[in-house]
Parts: structure tokens; C-alpha cells; sequence
């Protein structure tokens, strides 16, 4: 068996005005106590270091950069990069990426694998943009990721880490089969995820109610259809008054729920994954190579 003891550090609600400083000493806190289990691994979730700021529509760029990274690790950040490699746990750790790339600045909804040194050694950029590009006032409040964020150019890379294949994705990718599979392809054997999800969706406000089941719906089925373990870590609670979902959990590659947050608060969701567990179904129901039959499959890439 290869054992990776990971937690979910599920975030509790970052109000507009909480300082990265005051941020970073909550997710030093949630490293130091998964360090104390003896976790490898410590998955923060997506926007990690600010309000999720596209609940706002503004014109300001500079208000909008205010909370985007042009360094990581940064003076703010450091403190994180630098426990990590004192400790010797990984993390993963989500944030708006401001970058100049290609000669432009380009702005991204990004995370990130710190290895045991305290090294970046895998960056992904999210791909399943949610939302919309303009003002739509008529909604409580704003959901503007295709406005503030380009869509991801880095794919879905995975990379031998800890002595397993592990992979990212970000919050509404989860709801996506092809996040899972094109990851599944490339032999995954966990997939780190963390999200900022809104109770209130404004067009189908009859799913609100079903918010936590499709949540896990969704996370569940990724892990089973690719034998790959599922990490999904919350940013949740009460932020300036938006509600968001919590249910951060640990998915083996039976889809079964191996652990679940049980608040809406700062909480470490902690679970032994043997990553043997993966090859009982990446070898047997979900041999790709044996069963899949992807000439049938040609619509999904063509429509
Ligand atoms: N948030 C939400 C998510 O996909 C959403 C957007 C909410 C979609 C509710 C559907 C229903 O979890 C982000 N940040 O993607």
C-alpha cells in the first residue's frame, strides 16, 4: 500500500476586509494541526487568500488587482512557503493569478502543489469558468469569473508527487466529467479540489436545496469513473452576506465518502488514502484501455 495521509483544510468565511496576513495565519494554523496528524498533504481551497471577490461587479481594474498574487510566495504568503518546508507537508493552495505572459497581462483562476520542501512543483489554471462577463443586476449578487479570469492554458496536468499521480481541478471543473477523465487518461490517483460555491445559484434557485448533494454528486462520481481519489476543500459560511457551501470530503476511488466537514467554519477533514485502492478499479471496471470505446465518443470534442 501506498498511504498518503491528506487533509481537506476547509476555510470558514474571509470578509472583504481580513488581511492576507490574517489569512495566512489561519492556514499556518490548519497546516500546523494536519502537521500534528501526520498529514503529507494539506488542501486549501479555491481564492484562498481573499473574499471571493467576483460576487462584484466593478470597473476599477485596481480594485479587481487588489486581489489577485503577482508573486507566490509573496512577503504576505512567504510564511506559509516557509512552515510548510519546517514541518515537511505539502499543500495545495488556490488563488487569482496577475501574470504577464506572451508580452500581456493575463489574469487567472489558479492553484498550485507545494511539495514537503516547500517547492511549487505543479500549477493549474481553471478551466470551467462559471458565471458571466457582464453586470446582470437582476441576481442578489454577482458571479463574474468569465469577466475577471481568463480560461485556463495549462490543461489538466498531473505529476508524480509523494510517491503518487496527483492532479487539480477547481471548483465548478468538478462538476464536469471531462475534468475527471482527461485527468483519468493521464493516470490519476487523486485529484485535489478546492471550491468557493454559493448556496444561491440566481437562474435555478430550485437547486439551491440540492447544493450539497450535487456537490458530492458530482465529486463522487469523478473519483469512482476514473479510480482516482477526490479531495474537495470549502471556502464557506457567511462572506459579506453571500452564503457558501461547506461539505469539504475525502472521495475514495469507490466513491465512497471516506470524510466530511461537519461545520461552516476553519476545519481539518482528515483521511489515510492508500492510493493502491485506485488500480481495484482502474484495472478492472474502469480499464480504459480494455473497454472504453472512444470512436463512439467523437461527439464530445466535435459539438
Ligand atoms: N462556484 C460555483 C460552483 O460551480 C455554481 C458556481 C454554484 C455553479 C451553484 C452551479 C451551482 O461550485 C464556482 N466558483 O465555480
Amino acid at each position: 500500500s501506498r498511504i498518503l495521509t491528506v487533509a481537506a483544510a476547509q476555510l470558514g468565511p474571509i470578509q472583504r476586509a481580513d488581511t492576507r496576513a490574517s489569512v495566512v495565519r489561519r492556514l499556518c494554523d490548519l497546516l500546523r494541526q494536519a502537521a500534528g496528524h501526520g498529514c503529507d498533504l494539506v488542501v486549501f481551497p479555491e481564492l484562498a487568500l481573499t473574499t471571493f471577490f467576483p460576487r462584484w461587479y466593478t470597473e476599477d481594474q485596481t480594485e479587481i488587482d487588489a486581489f489577485f498574487e503577482t508573486a507566490l510566495p509573496s512577503a504576505e504568503t512567504a510564511p506559509l512557503f516557509a512552515l510548510a518546508g519546517a514541518l515537511k507537508v505539502g499543500f495545495c493552495l488556490g488563488y487569482a493569478e496577475l501574470v504577464e505572459e506572451d508580452g500581456r497581462l493575463r489574469r487567472f483562476n489558479t492553484s498550485v502543489i507545494v511539495d514537503k520542501s516547500g517547492e511549487i512543483v505543479l500549477k493549474y489554471r481553471k478551466i470551467h469558468l462559471p458565471g458571466h462577463a457582464e453586470h446582470e443586476p437582476w441576481r442578489a449578487f454577482q458571479h463574474l469569473e468569465k469577466r475577471y479570469f481568463e480560461v485556463g492554458n495549462l490543461n489538466w496536468p498531473v505529476r508524480r508527487i509523494m510517491g503518487g499521480v496527483l492532479g487539480m481541478a477547481i471548483c465548478n471543473d468538478r462538476r464536469w466529467p471531462e475534468t475527471y477523465r482527461v485527468m483519468g487518461l493521464k493516470g490519476v490517483e487523486m485529484v485535489l479540489i478546492g471550491y468557493n460555491t454559493p448556496r444561491h445559484n440566481p437562474p435555478a434557485p430550485d437547486h439551491d436545496r440540492l447544493s450539497e448533494f450535487h456537490n458530492q454528486l458530482s465529486m463522487q462520481a469523478g473519483a469512482y469513473q476514473n479510480g482516482t481519489w477526490v479531495v474537495g476543500a470549502a471556502k464557506c459560511g457567511v462572506e459579506e452576506g453571500c452564503e457558501m457551501i461547506g461539505a469539504s470530503s475525502i472521495i475514495a476511488p469507490s466513491g465512497q465518502i471516506v470524510a466530511q466537514a461537519l461545520t461552516q467554519d476553519d476545519e481539518l477533514v482528515l483521511a489515510r488514502c492508500d492510493l493502491d485502492m485506485c488500480a481495484s478499479y482502474k484495472e478492472t471496471t474502469f480499464n480504459f484501455a480494455k473497454h472504453r470505446q472512444p470512436e463512439a465518443y467523437r461527439l464530445i470534442v466535435e459539438q
